[in-house]
């Protein structure tokens, strides 16, 4: 059967694949659970140590599907019901999320990849914040994550123009963290996500929760949060290792506890 999201396992890496390449990998309702399911699951398999998010074919997303023929025309129920916890489920999964971004990225595609902690992006990608040219807002968390990653002046230029940004200058602005050779993409991405998956799991989990956490606090309130998560990295087995092999002078052996 074919299946509109692949999900396969290599070492302590899931890899999520989008897989609807004749339509650029746009989100359908199914999709759009199917990704939920995985993240999900993710959390709950302790051998899940990250997490590499892909699209298949020359796309990496174009969003919602807006062939939405017969579909539901009651917006705020579709995100409430799909957009919404999946994005919460990706950046409350205590395990890094890796994007590699294969090629073009629009509308809520854009804001799959934003929910992810790191973006690679092949040398052939695009990104485009698509929602304006058919009159709408972006969605699923693209009015949060985009200024704070590439400031309010430029969310606010991709958002309101709709233009397409290139690899380069995405790489310039922030919105990736790395460009690379289209036919290294993979290659690249994998070898990111399985150091990340090598790495003491706990620490990153609550990094990644430190940092979504500390966005909407005070610098007080921040520096308690740090307090109590770095109480929780330090009792953990990878942290003792991690002292230990620094004092024998040998490379750490982590495994994720
Ligand atoms: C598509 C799509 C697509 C269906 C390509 N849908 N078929 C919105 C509404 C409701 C609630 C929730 O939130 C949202 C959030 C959003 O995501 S709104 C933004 C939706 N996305 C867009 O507006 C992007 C639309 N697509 C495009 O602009 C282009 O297709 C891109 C730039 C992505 C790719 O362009 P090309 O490389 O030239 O490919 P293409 O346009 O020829 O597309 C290939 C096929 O995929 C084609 O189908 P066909 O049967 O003619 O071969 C497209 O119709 C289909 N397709 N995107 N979003």
């Amino acid at each position: 059967m074919h299946e509109s999201v692949r999900v396969e396992h290599q070492g302590g890496v899931m890899l999520v694949t989008l897989n609807r390449p004749e339509k650029v990998n746009a989100l359908t309702r199914e999709m759009l659970f199917a990704l939920r399911e995985a993240f999900q699951a993710a959390g709950e398999d302790d051998r899940v140590r990250s997490v590499l998010v892909t699209g298949a074919g020359r796309g990496f997303c174009a969003g919602q599907d807006l062939d939405l023929g017969g579909g539901d025309s009651d917006y705020a129920k579709v995100i409430r019901e799909t957009y919404n916890p999946l994005i919460l489920t990706m950046t409350h999964l205590e395990k890094p999320i890796v994007c590699a971004v294969n090629g073009v990225a629009a509308g809520a595609g854009v804001s799959l990849a934003l929910a992810c902690d790191l973006r690679l992006a092949s040398e052939t990608a695009t990104f485009i914040q698509a929602f304006v040219n058919i009159g709408l807002i972006p969605d699923s968390g693209g009015t949060w994550f985009l200024p704070r990653i590439v400031g309010l002046g430029r969310a606010m230029e991709l958002a309101m123009l709709g233009d397409r940004v290139d690899a380069a200058r995405a790489h310039e602005m922030g919105l990736v963290n790395r460009v690379v050779p289209a036919d290294q993409l993979m290659a690249e991405a994998m070898a990111l996500a399985e150091r990340l998956a090598a790495m003491p799991t706990r620490a990153i989990g609550l990094i990644k929760r430190a940092h979504y956490e500390g966005m909407e606090r005070t610098l007080a309130q921040s520096l308690e949060l740090e307090a109590v998560l770095q109480n929780e990295a330090g009792q953990t087995e990878d942290h003792r290792e991690g002292v230990r092999a620094f004092l024998e002078k040998r490379p750490p052996r982590f495994q994720g506890r």
